[in-house]
């Protein structure tokens, strides 16, 4: 294909908005930052460790002797529940209104070693089980429930333990009402549910899969940023975690570990990234718009230190990338899935 050599721009329209893809500059020399290696030689259990079982976190609370998922309140929450209310929009300048909500953590184990592709399949099937069951009760209260996992030093993870963020809110975020609005808007358009009728397009095409199941498939979307970001989402119509099947729920517990254990073989480390849940809020009554999906934002660009930054150009204009959707997608399904844990650290 003959854009896929010249400088050309990309529409998403999850977010209607355009990315600038350059392919002709993959090959150029590169003499900017690399992060240090960070040392993924962990033990199963450490004792200086906030999130291990039976440990004391940092405001002294002592974490019970779990095994499996372990949920708890975070110690230092962005949300508060109990904000006095306040809205403020005299000024269109000057606008403000209250934010409550709540903070969540989870631990995906006991095991202070084992990230989410090291984990046996059932052991994430169990963390899959904590998202739905969680998403559940806080949708009871919230407008918004925020599932997502920062992963790696490179992300701001602040601790090496795996573990994933609930953040539940009393407003539906900037980007989640982008989503919202443009799939409505696509439906009504075309009378078409926009990432059903994607998947379904991006399935008879193959150039951009990664990893499918019988309930899955995991893209680099057409329109994706970041060099290795992937969108997974159930191939059928479910609008929300809590309208998955047992069957979708074991399959995609199956389908994370094979996509995370292709991004960690690629560039033979502990791949960093930001994945989130994204469907329909709570509050939303008509959900033929919405499909449930998970991105996957990894920071990595040409090995396990060297990272895409979203700067100059980006920051200024829109974002650009070099290396193609399809590139990208090509490298992902070449890696193999089995872990190899001794190619770490
Ligand atoms: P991140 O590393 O993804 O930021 O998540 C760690 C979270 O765990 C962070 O939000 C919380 C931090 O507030 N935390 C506790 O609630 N208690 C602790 O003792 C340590 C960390
Ligand atoms: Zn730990």
């Amino acid at each position: 294909m003959i854009f896929e050599q010249h400088p050309h721009r990309r529409y998403n329209p999850l977010t209607r908005e355009w990315v600038l893809v350059s392919p002709h500059r993959s090959n150029r020399p590169w003499q900017g930052q690399s992060e240090a290696p960070v040392n993924r030689q962990r033990p199963p259990h450490d004792a200086g460790c906030y999130l291990c079982a039976g440990n004391e976190r940092a405001n002294g609370v002592r974490n019970p002797d779990y095994t499996g998922p372990f949920v708890f309140e975070n110690d230092f929450p962005a949300l508060l529940k109990d904000t006095p209310f306040h809205e403020d929009t005299g000024s269109p300048l000057f606008q403000s209104r209250t934010a409550c909500g709540t903070s969540r953590v989870i631990c995906f184990s006991e095991r202070h070693d084992l990230t989410l592709p090291a984990l046996p399949v059932e052991a994430i099937r169990k963390v899959v089980d904590v998202w739905v069951r969680e998403y559940e009760t806080l949708a009871r209260d919230y407008a918004w429930v925020a599932i997502f996992e920062n992963k790696g030093a490179m992300m701001g993870c602040s601790n090496p333990h795996p573990h994933g963020q609930i953040w539940a809110s009393d407003f539906v975020p900037s980007e989640v009402a982008r989503e919202d609005q443009a799939q409505e808007a696509f439906l009504s358009e075309t009378g078409q549910n926009l990432l059903v009728s994607y998947c379904e397009a991006e399935q008879s095409g193959e150039t951009r899969v990664v990893v499918e199941n019988d309930d899955w498939i995991a893209v680099v979307p057409f329109w994706a940023v970041w060099p290795f970001e992937t969108l997974l989402t159930p191939k059928r119509h479910r609008p929300r975690l809590t309208d998955l099947s047992t069957q979708e729920r074991d399959r995609l517990a199956e389908i994370l570990k094979r996509l995370c254990t292709r991004y960690d073989g690629l560039f033979r480390t502990e791949f960093p990234y930001s994945m989130g849940w994204h469907g329909a809020p709570p509050g939303l009554k008509e959900t033929a718009h919405w499909q449930l999906h998970a991105h996957f934002y990894p920071p990595l660009l040409r090995s396990a230190t060297v990272r895409k930054f979203l700067v100059g150009y980006e920051m200024l204009a829109e974002p650009q990338r070099d290396l193609t959707a399809e590139q990208a997608a090509a490298r992902l399904r070449a890696q193999s899935e089995t872990l190899e844990q001794d190619t770490f650290g």
